[in-house]
């Protein structure tokens, strides 16, 4: 009876502690810096197994360099509201990690015969950090956990950000990079690899550092992967009838950005559209190996060609009307006065705010469902020392006024209510106008 009691206390605590919801648009997490994404779906629900950046500090990491000491899972059924589901590994337990490496890189899960298999990879105790990383596995019975570690990291593998590819007949692959990338098939038991692992051939033979991912579309097997084609990475794709290779590079999926060093990458099918998921340092301009987990869609050709994905801050999924649009994660916006700042430099995990200080400056954040037609008013949490008139307008810029929101003078934060009428219920693109002079600063909106 005491250990059911406990075990009651544990689990309601668990879950009490670890569900958190998230903010919807890019970077899709915000209590936390995530990179590396691994998504998966299970069971018609997303999960996300990312890396878990921290900053290094005095005795623990190398500070100027990553940081990673544990990892979380995430889950969603909308690609909008996250579930933070809290740590599944931390490198303190398992038995094999190196404790002070806090280099827990990018992991991928995957499930065989009703187990989820969590892989990572971790510079070992027994080869120190500079030798290189291995590969473990944690085991579970949920896709959130709990992960049980194995006690020894995979034989014969060598290297890091581990991918999994079941295939159709049910084999499962390994990849992994180390220079190179490798492939092994996995055992049934999906602790070991089968043989050696072989190298994949016909891939650039400079600048590909990690990040391998693996997945097959139409009997066509696609390797995407970050590669440095001149200072920072970029995202490829790579494709074979065969998932041991050879692959044949076929394109760029995105392009290479100054601000963030690296770019990681998975891709998923979901509710019949795919999504890229990758990573940049939104919550950390000024280093980055703080990183943030962003999502936006990715679209095939007929004959398999994949478009380039041009990163956005909206992201993807539907926002509904009645939560806070955070619209400085805008889809357009005026070429004139309208700019995005933190709403607190000193603690940026605070989000964003919208800056319009230009009469007839505008933003415009798409895919909002006004489905409810009981809508009644807006809500808008707004500063302005000058005092200010906003105007929201659905669709185009030139489309009726559905709402005016006066915004009082003032130095502080103020949430404001105005009245809304007009709009045709279905999902529609927001804009918001600021038709006075003056500087007016929006944290959110909402519709009630
Ligand atoms: O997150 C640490 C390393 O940086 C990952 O393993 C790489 O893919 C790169 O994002």
């Amino acid at each position: 009876m005491k250990n059911f009691k406990q075990y009651l206390f544990v689990t309601i605590s668990f879950i009490i502690l670890s569900t958190s919801y998230m903010f919807a648009q890019n970077p899709v997490i915000r209590n936390q810096f995530t990179a590396d994404p691994s998504a998966r779906v299970f069971d018609d629900t997303v999960y996300l197994y990312p890396s878990h950046d921290i900053l290094a500090t005095e005795g623990k990491g190398r500070p100027g360099w990553f940081c990673m000491e544990d990892y979380h899972v995430f889950s969603t059924t909308n690609l909008t509201d996250w579930t933070d589901h809290g740590v599944i590994v931390s490198q303190d337990k398992v038995d094999w990690v190196n404790p002070k490496s806090y280099a827990l890189w990018a992991p991928d899960c995957a499930y065989k015969n009703g187990k989820y298999y969590f892989y990572f990879p971790a510079p070992a105790k027994s080869t120190g950090f500079r030798r290189g990383f291995s590969i473990g596995v944690a085991v579970s019975d949920h896709p959130y956990g709990p992960f049980v570690p194995q006690a020894e990291p995979i034989k014969d593998v060598h290297g890091i950000d581990p991918c999994v590819l079941i295939d159709k007949d049910g084999q499962a692959y390994l990849i992994w990079a180390g220079g190179k990338f490798f492939i092994a098939k996995l055992n049934p038991n999906m602790l070991e690899i089968e043989g050696k692992p072989k190298i994949i051939e016909g891939m650039p033979a400079k600048g590909l550092i990690e990040g391998p991912f693996m997945f097959e579309r139409n009997g066509i097997y696609y390797l995407t992967y970050p590669h440095v084609q001149d200072t920072s990475e970029r995202l490829e794709y790579a494709t074979s009838d065969n998932p041991m290779g050879p692959f044949k590079v076929r394109g760029v999926i995105m392009d290479a950005t100054p601000d963030c060093w690296t770019n990681q990458n998975s891709v998923i099918k979901y509710k019949g559209q795919w999504y890229l998921f990758y990573h940049h340092n939104d919550l950390s301009p000024h280093f980055d190996k703080d990183r943030s987990v962003r999502i936006d869609s990715m679209f095939f050709n007929e004959d398999g060609t994949i478009d380039k994905v041009i990163p956005t801050l909206r992201g993807v999924g539907i926002t509904n009307a009645s939560s806070k649009i955070q619209i400085d994660r805008y889809s357009l916006k005026s070429n004139k006065g309208a700019s995005i700042a933190f709403l607190d430099t000193s603690n940026t995990f605070t989000g964003w705010k919208t800056i319009l200080n230009t009469p007839n400056a505008w933003i415009q954040y798409n895919s909002v469902n006004f489905k409810n037609r009981k809508l009644k008013s807006i809500t808008v949490r707004a500063v302005s020392k000058l005092g200010g008139t906003l105007q929201i307008r659905l669709d185009k810029i030139n489309s009726p006024v559905i709402a005016t929101v006066k915004i009082p003078k003032t130095n502080r934060w103020n949430v404001i209510h105005s009245s809304l009428s007009g709009f045709e219920a279905g999902v529609h693109n927001l804009i918001v106008q600021l038709k006075s002079s003056g500087k007016v600063e929006i944290d959110w909106v909402k519709f009630e």
